[in-house]
């Protein structure tokens, strides 16, 4: 059910005729309301909310937070809490025991907000409620939308009533660490960016060719030597088990899982020229990697002794470092007679481990995946019945869409096109319908960084693409709409702007 209803509204106060404009709301059936919705809810009087929540009923009047509220919250709630409390010291208002306005967070029993959704009512106080903690969070997220950025001397609210529960369960960033090293400060920042438009999965591509980036304490040489570099020669880096347990903590205040990759058996050379063992006795390239190409590295599929102990070593130290259920295991770009056998192997062993494996598309090929394993699709038309039809869900990254490695606009430097010449402007990637496919858990956009090698640089493949990306994962298909999304978007430059990010300025939105 969702809707968009603009009931008489009117934000200004001159429009208005005063502050205390009685809410004239109607019933959102009835047809007055339907016909005011299609009246007004053409894209310039949408609140600027992205993505668009499922229901939004406007009322008459705003509501003036003050320079004071009291705020009730439930002790249950941790995250909600420290996200509330960030967001009035961000607007200068101060938390008391008596004052008019209130916000009260609430966590209730209600089945049809599920385990994210949440219901926000903006009117002579603001009340949050949700099933959970995330819920809870996720509709200050949407309160801060609804907020200026920076601090002013009163703030003024839409009287609104908001019902909002996400579509997909998975909403994902993946960055490629590998190719080019990108440090802890710049992850956290990005994990404030997502969950601002309430992504809620960073999966961190943490080795491949050309570096290896997660300290394994069994085997110090992977970071040492094989974290040593990245692609075009730079000096690389690796984050420590220490550093990533902050991370993962620093991620989970704003309710996102870090889901981490660990590439194999193919894209292995920076683990083959730290640990020679691990490629078969004939290959002679056993140097670190600085070129762009794939598809060349192996871990030695006939020397099962020396590889699963490895793998295993590897994932054990992986699960005490990360909490998510779901480790990534790669499994993309390598063709070998006993590929599937260690898709079934690397699985057996993350089963082991209480995890659940998600693999690239081509991990389809395991014939004993176990029920929950995910896989997440990336050339648009693979053919990954043999998957869905043992009822194996995806994740959904069609390059010709989702792949933000790709151009914000035809012929953008440093871009790749290998998937679509033209490159995957913001309207495109607005466009993907995931309805065409089935058994979907979600969306992800990865970045993969060969040729992104400044923080700028992935900030622009990121943004405003990111965004399209959470509204495609939030928002029921039938309910999104490019125009409005642009008008939207618009709206929330100053966001943008304030939050220092380094987007591709897009023609589309007029920034
Ligand atoms: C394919 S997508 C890859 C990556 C590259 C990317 C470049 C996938 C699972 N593998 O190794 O970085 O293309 O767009």
């Amino acid at each position: 059910m969702y809707r968009y209803i603009l009931l008489m509204f009117c934000f200004s106060l001159v429009a208005c005729g005063g502050s205390s404009g009685t809410s004239k709301s109607t019933s959102a059936n009835s047809s007055a309301a339907l016909a005011s919705s299609q009246t007004f809810s053409s894209a310039a009087t949408q609140l600027a909310l992205v993505p668009l929540p499922a229901e939004v009923i406007e009322h008459n009047g705003v509501f003036d937070l003050g320079a004071e509220v009291v705020l009730s919250t439930d002790a249950n709630a941790p995250t909600a809490n420290q996200a509330v409390m960030r967001l009035l010291n961000s607007l200068g208002i101060n938390s008391v025991n008596s004052a008019a306005a209130k916000i009260r967070l609430s966590l209730v029993n209600q089945a049809d907000l599920g385990d994210e959704g949440y219901s926000l009512i903006i009117a002579d106080d603001i009340s949050i409620r949700a099933q959970t903690d995330a819920g809870l969070f996720y509709a200050l997220q949407t309160l801060q939308q609804l907020l200026p950025v920076g601090r002013q001397a009163s703030y003024k609210l839409p009287r609104v009533s908001i019902t909002d529960v996400p579509q997909y369960a998975w909403r994902g960033s993946m960055v490629d660490v590998a190719r080019h090293f990108f440090g802890i400060e710049y992850l956290k920042k990005h994990i404030e960016r997502m969950a601002a438009f309430k992504l809620n999965k960073l999966h961190l591509h943490l080795s491949d060719d050309q570096g290896w980036r997660m300290e394994i304490k069994k085997y110090p040489k992977l970071t040492s030597v094989g974290g040593s570099t990245q692609a075009g020669g730079g000096p690389g880096g690796f984050y420590t088990q220490e550093e990533l347990k902050d991370l993962v903590a620093y991620a989970a205040n704003y309710n996102v899982e870090i889901i981490p990759e660990l590439d194999m058996p193919g894209h292995v050379q920076a683990a083959i020229a730290s640990y020679n063992e691990l490629a078969c006795d004939n290959v002679s390239n056993l140097d670190l990697y600085i070129g762009l190409n794939v598809g060349f590295s192996a871990l030695c599929l006939t020397k099962p002794e020396v590889i699963y102990p490895f793998v295993q070593d590897v994932l054990t130290e992986v699960v005490n470092v990360f909490p998510s259920q779901y480790i990534h295991i790669g499994g993309d770009e390598i063709k070998h007679a006993l590929y599937g056998e260690f898709i079934d192997k690397a699985g057996q062993i993350i089963k082991e481990l209480n995890r659940t494996m998600v693999g690239w598309e081509e991990a389809s090929a395991g014939k004993n995946l176990a029920p929950n394993t995910l896989l997440q699709l990336w050339n648009d038309d693979y053919d990954i019945k043999s998957a869905t039809d043992r009822n194996i869900h995806l994740i959904l990254s069609p390059c010709s869409y989702l792949y933000l490695d790709h151009g914000n606009v035809n012929g953008q430097p440093e871009t790749y096109t290998w998937c679509r010449k033209q490159g995957v402007p913001l309207e495109r990637v607005y466009s993907f319908n995931p309805q065409k496919y089935s058994l979907v858990t979600g969306i992800e956009a990865p970045v993969w960084s060969e040729l992104v090698s400044s923080e700028a640089a992935m900030d622009n493949r990121m943004w405003p693409r990111l965004a399209a990306v959470a509204e495609i994962a939030w928002t029921n298909q039938s309910a999104r709409n490019y125009q409005e999304f642009t008008q939207r978007m618009k709206s929330l430059k100053p966001y943008f702007d304030n939050a220092g990010i380094h987007y591709y300025i897009e023609p589309q939105l007029g920034w």
